[in-house]
């Protein structure tokens, strides 16, 4: 198996000039049919340029969907921020189309920059604004951002990630508070029932998106459908459509990839694990 991908490696690059490629394709481990990865948010501190660069360089594919808040022009604007591994990242992109590698861009919130370059090219790269992914399976999937689908939320977002670490100092916070309003003869209140109440809220919003997203995927007479936006990895069926989000390269570091049997898969990539080069699974699903 592993010699198969080594040779289908060796085969489509085996007559290239780029040396630096060809070490790139000699540290390939596995070749996937398509790798589908979003929000990597080049241009700010956050964006995991590195880890990225060595999943890219371990897993060459015949698809790569770029979908979406690749560039983070929010941030560029406010400050400039571009350092070697950012524009290695894009230099690794642009020599991967060359090489015959099929990749589509399909343009976030972030880098909305590129809604105005739809139907163009660069260096081999197609930006679109939605695009339609079939898998040897026959599954169709819709691509796309997803943030057509943000209602108000993304505030609301911050409160699911504070969690258990903030309880302790929202009880500490609460003592007092009550002291306070003890002194000024109001009644008891929770603050941490209150946020609670907020996180969940927030968690629900994270649901209602999953929801909406695959909804219109199946309105638009697709079986599955592929999005980031929301930083959240996730595959699972919602009433009979696969949804799929490819989670993100700022703090989670994962991809969505179909195997040349046409099974999908997520998953997440371990900068611990890029000396011994390989990745670690964290969900594995049959279409
Ligand atoms: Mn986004």
């Amino acid at each position: 198996m592993r010699t198969t991908f080594e040779a289908l490696g060796a085969w489509g690059h085996g007559f290239a000039p780029d040396d630096a490629d060809d070490r790139d394709d000699a540290a390939a481990e596995r070749r996937y049919r398509a790798i589908f990865i979003s929000d990597l948010h080049l241009g700010t501190p956050g964006c995991q340029a590195v880890a990225l660069l060595a999943f890219l360089k371990a897993h060459p594919s015949d698809y790569l969907y770029l979908i979406g808040d690749i560039v983070d022009g929010w941030q560029l604007r406010r400050r400039w921020y571009w350092p070697q591994s950012h524009n290695d990242v894009v230099q690794k992109l642009l020599r991967r189309a060359r090489r015959g590698c099929r990749i589509i861009y399909v343009p976030g919130n972030h880098d909305e920059f590129a809604r105005g370059f739809l139907g163009h090219r660069f260096g081999g790269i197609e930006v679109i604004e939605d695009a339609v992914h079939t898998t040897t399976a026959g599954l169709r999937l819709w691509v796309i951002h997803g943030d057509y689908f943000d209602g108000v939320i993304q505030c609301a977002k911050w409160l699911a990630y504070l969690g258990d670490n903030l309880y302790e100092f929202t009880l500490k916070l609460n003592r007092h508070l009550n002291t306070l309003r003890a002194r000024l003869g109001l009644p008891y209140w929770s603050l941490s029932a209150y946020l609670k109440h907020k996180v969940k809220k927030a968690l629900s919003y994270v649901t209602d998106f999953e929801v909406a997203v695959a909804s219109e995927a199946r309105r638009r007479g697709h079986q599955g459908v592929v999005c980031g936006h929301i930083h959240r990895a996730e595959m699972r069926d919602i009433d009979g459509t696969l949804y799929c989000n490819d989670g993100d390269w700022v703090e989670s570091r994962t991809a969505l990839v179909e195997h040349f049997d046409g099974r999908l898969e997520l998953v997440h990539w371990e900068p611990s694990h890029e000396a011994q080069g390989h990745e670690s699974i964290t969900r594995e699903l049959a279409t």
